[in-house]
């Protein structure tokens, strides 16, 4: 499969793009390794440029990520930068998401400042926010369009931003494994080895380096595992209080959503976690049955009714209220579309 990016309409974003002195870039809250890793790949793009980028998350880095042999810390907002420094910001770059309400601590200075905005994205969800678009929603991963607009403009990427960009790419496929996985994610992937990135070095650094804790939490995870509508819904739960009883971390729940859909049956799994704040963490993936491809569930419009979205088969929301009460609302939204 080819990449639908053009190449003509890449070229304009990136003189654009590298005409910048002081670039500011951003991801979605609560960074995942493709946001984080679409940062890096970012960064060592203007470094080579001798363009030194401010690169500010939101929230700090899961501690999965940090432990990547490549990584280099970024800014945390409000904790290492203020609205002072952007003073003098004379364009922004947003990853891995194209909405307002993921950008948040900065979504309202966003709107006022008159510099070029770019973003670069993969999700179905769309503010107007951007001057300057590099978006495509059939890409498995930002990192897979940033691999690919790389590689389109000829441009050679050192071991940093390489390895960077296949954790991301890595990540948001499930390890190669999810429907969103073609043949451009193979190819990028594959370009990203010759580079210099050991594959076998990412997976022990992102799969085999887990706390007893994490263990322990999809223990209890899996035993609060209920099915629904014929075992076609699966659902988990959890609340705040087992991790602090586990000392687990609310980053040490990510990816435990995927284990349900190993039940031949399962077609949507939803894992619920109680924050402690009142808000509620809702996630949603789906997979397509064997034996039955006319069953296909969209979770991202199911996301949506609950102020949320993300992608066909991987969704979130993040409503406010009791937990039991939330289960009980998307568990009843979910059979209208299972049935
Ligand atoms: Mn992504």
């Amino acid at each position: 499969m080819h990449s639908p990016l053009d190449k003509s309409h890449l070229t304009e974003v990136s003189s654009a793009l590298f005409a910048l002195k002081k670039p500011l870039v951003l991801a979605h809250a609560r960074p995942d390794c493709d946001a984080i890793g679409a940062m890096m790949g970012m960064r060592s793009l203007f470094r080579v440029r001798n363009i030194e980028p401010l690169c500010v998350q939101f929230n700090p880095t899961p501690v999965r990520y940090v432990a990547l042999t490549r990584y280099e810390p970024m800014k945390v907002w409000l904790k290492d930068v203020t609205f002072d420094d952007l003073d003098g910001v004379d364009g922004v770059i947003v990853l891995d998401t194209c909405s307002y309400k993921q950008l948040d601590p900065l979504a309202d200075w966003l709107q006022g400042v008159s510099v070029p905005k770019f973003v670069v994205d993969h999700h179905v969800t769309r503010d107007e926010l951007a001057d300057y678009y590099v978006i495509d929603e059939h890409a498995s991963a930002t990192c897979l369009i940033l691999t690919e607009w790389a590689r389109m403009l000829e441009w050679s990427l050192d071991e940093v931003a390489a390895h960077a960009l296949f954790v991301g790419i890595a990540t948001d496929t499930g390890w190669f494994a999810h429907a969103n996985t073609d043949t451009r994610t193979m190819v990028a992937a594959s370009h990203l080895m010759e580079c210099g990135v050991s594959a076998n070095d990412v997976y022990r650094h992102l799969y085999q380096t887990d706390t007893p804790a994490r263990l322990r939490l999809q223990s209890r995870l899996l035993d609060t595992l209920e099915l629904y509508a014929g075992d076609k819904l699966a659902v988990m739960s959890v609340s705040a209080s087992a991790f602090e009883e586990l000392k687990a971390r609310m980053s040490d729940a990510e990816d435990m959503i995927n284990e349900p859909l190993r039940i031949r049956s399962v077609e949507v799994s939803i894992l619920i976690i109680d924050q402690g704040t009142g808000v509620i963490r809702v996630s949603f993936r789906s997979k397509v049955p064997i034996g039955d491809t006319t069953r296909d569930v969209d979770v991202s419009r199911i996301a949506q009714s609950f102020g949320g979205g993300g992608h066909k088969r991987a969704a979130g929301a993040r409503p406010v209220g009791e937990i039991q009460e939330v289960k009980e609302q998307v568990v009843a939204r979910v059979l209208e579309d299972l049935v």
